[in-house]
Formats: C-alpha cells, sequence, structure tokens
C-alpha cells in the first residue's frame, strides 16, 4: 500500500483528498486535527500501521503494519444531515458489512460499534466530532478492519472474540480492493442517513436480535434484556425482564451476549 496506489484504485470515487502514512498514532487524530483545518468533504487519512490506535474510551486499537486497514473519512456533513448524525455508525458499520457480504459470510453489527463476522469482531469503528460552537462542523470516522491473519490480536489482548477477514474466507485479501468496496458502498449508502430506511437497514443486520443481553457502562447498573431493535436516531431498543422497553443511549455501552 502507498500514496500512489491508492490515488489510482480510489480514483473513481469522488472523495476529497488523500493522506496515506506508512505509520502514524492514530488516523484519527490526524484526521481530527486536519478536519478542524480545512479538509474536503470524503477526505481520507490512512496508514500501514497505527502505533497508538484507539477504540472508545481510550481503549487500544491494535493495527500491525502490512495486516489490516486504519483509515479515517472526514465527513462535512450538510444541514440535511446534521440532525441525523447520530446513525453515522451505523452508516459506517453498514458500509462495512455490505462490503463483506459478498463474501456471503455471515455478517452482523454488533451494537453500536462493531462489525462481527461468525461472532467475531473484524471491525471497529470510532467516530468523533469537530465542533464549531453548538454546532458540529465535521465528523471523523475511524475505522479498523482485520484484513489477512496476523491483523488479528492475541486472545488475551482482547475484550470480545476477533477474527480477520482472511481467517474467514480462507483466501489473500486486497487490502486496497477491501478499502475500495467499503468506500464505495458508504458513499452509495449515504443518502439513507437522513430517512428511516437506514434504520431498518441497520436493524436487519443487528447481532443477538431478540437475545438477552447485558449492557454495561461505567458507574451504572448493568442492564439486562432483549433487544428489540433500534430508535429513530440509532438507539439500542431492549425489552427488560417486566417486559418494558429500555432504551440504552451511545456512549461508552459494552454490549455482552448473555448465553
Ligand atoms: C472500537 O473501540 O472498536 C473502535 C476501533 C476503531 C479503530 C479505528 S482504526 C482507524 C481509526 N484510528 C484510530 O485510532 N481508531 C480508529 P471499542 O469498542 O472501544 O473496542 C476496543 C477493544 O477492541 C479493545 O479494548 C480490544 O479489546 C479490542 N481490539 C483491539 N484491537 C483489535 C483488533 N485489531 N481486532 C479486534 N479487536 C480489537
Amino acid at each position: 500500500m502507498n500514496q500512489n496506489e491508492l490515488k489510482k484504485s480510489l480514483s473513481k470515487l469522488k472523495l476529497g483528498d488523500i493522506k496515506y502514512f506508512d505509520s502514524i498514532g492514530s488516523t484519527n487524530d490526524e484526521a481530527l486535527a486536519w478536519a478542524a483545518d480545512d479538509a474536503r468533504d470524503l477526505s481520507l487519512v490512512i496508514a500501514d500501521e497505527q502505533t497508538a490506535g484507539r477504540g472508545r474510551l481510550d481503549r487500544k486499537w491494535i493495527t500491525p503494519k502490512g495486516a489490516a486497514l486504519a483509515f479515517s473519512l472526514i465527513l462535512r456533513p450538510t444541514a440535511e444531515e446534521k440532525p441525523r448524525l447520530s446513525r453515522t455508525v451505523g452508516l459506517a458499520a453498514l458500509a462495512v458489512a455490505e462490503s463483506l457480504r459478498m463474501h456471503e459470510l455471515n455478517i452482523q453489527v454488533k451494537w453500536p460499534n462493531d462489525v462481527l463476522i461468525r461472532g467475531r469482531k473484524v471491525c471497529g469503528i470510532l467516530v468523533e466530532s469537530v465542533w464549531s460552537g453548538e454546532d458540529v462542523d465535521c465528523v471523523v470516522i475511524g475505522v479498523g478492519v482485520n484484513v489477512s491473519k496476523n491483523s488479528v490480536p492475541p486472545a488475551e489482548q482482547v475484550l470480545f472474540p476477533a477474527t480477520s477477514i482472511e481467517d474467514e474466507t480462507g483466501q489473500e485479501t486486497n487490502r486496497v480492493e477491501v478499502l475500495h468496496h467499503i468506500l464505495a458502498t458508504f458513499i452509495t449508502l449515504r443518502p439513507t442517513l437522513v430517512t428511516d430506511e437506514i434504520i431498518t437497514h441497520w436493524a436487519g443486520l443487528l447481532a443477538f436480535q431478540n437475545e438477552s443481553v447485558q449492557v454495561e457502562s461505567p458507574n451504572i447498573p448493568p442492564i439486562v434484556g432483549q433487544i428489540n431493535g433500534l430508535e429513530p436516531d440509532g438507539s439500542l431498543r431492549l425489552l427488560n425482564e417486566h417486559g418494558e422497553s429500555v432504551t440504552v443511549r451511545f456512549g461508552d455501552v459494552r454490549v455482552r451476549p448473555l448465553t
């Protein structure tokens, strides 16, 4: 992977500018700084290796050299999109999920920000915003995808079982082709951000639908319930043990299946 190969391969997509790094701390940090400056809509920061990749709450995201995709897409939302930005993580997860479905794999979206193949995490998404006063100016969508087998961290370093595309398909996979597919799918799906179609689409791919889960977040007792779909803003709907509907909003939330 290098800047020229990327520019050539992605030239037919209507992207902004592209910044490629052999190695970087975090593509999200670079993209946040660029977004706060003058980055155009759909500009891309991508790296072969991250030395300080981040998940939510500053958890570590591991991106070894030459093995994975780690990129951040900068979105300059339109006035129509701005009230719907809580759905952005779903849009990104659907773009990844749909682009992997071509391999006829069992793909699901684990709310709020993971994509799973056969119940294992192949992709994590971190959405962060750049504000201008009360207004969101830009959204940075950070995406990490495990492509080759050695992108998968050792079991003791992950909170949830992990996998890679090559582990699941048994085929050698070209990272730039996967990237092209994800970005093209993102661009195709973007208009659904402002329609309820995205919620139906997202809910249809939810992991643990109608199953019991435990939702954990810092400083509040865990909530136990059955996943029952999504609210229009992308929040998760659970049915608790009394059959009452409970809404779980975004934030530092962990959803764990109760088996
Ligand atoms: C995420 O957070 O899953 C969001 C990850 C976003 C990574 C991208 S890469 C490009 C961009 N630049 C960045 O710096 N970040 C974004 P969270 O739900 O908090 O999950 C983090 C947890 O996933 C860690 O605590 C580990 O348990 C696990 N993990 C770390 N690396 C992994 C990997 N390569 N594959 C699977 N699981 C991993």
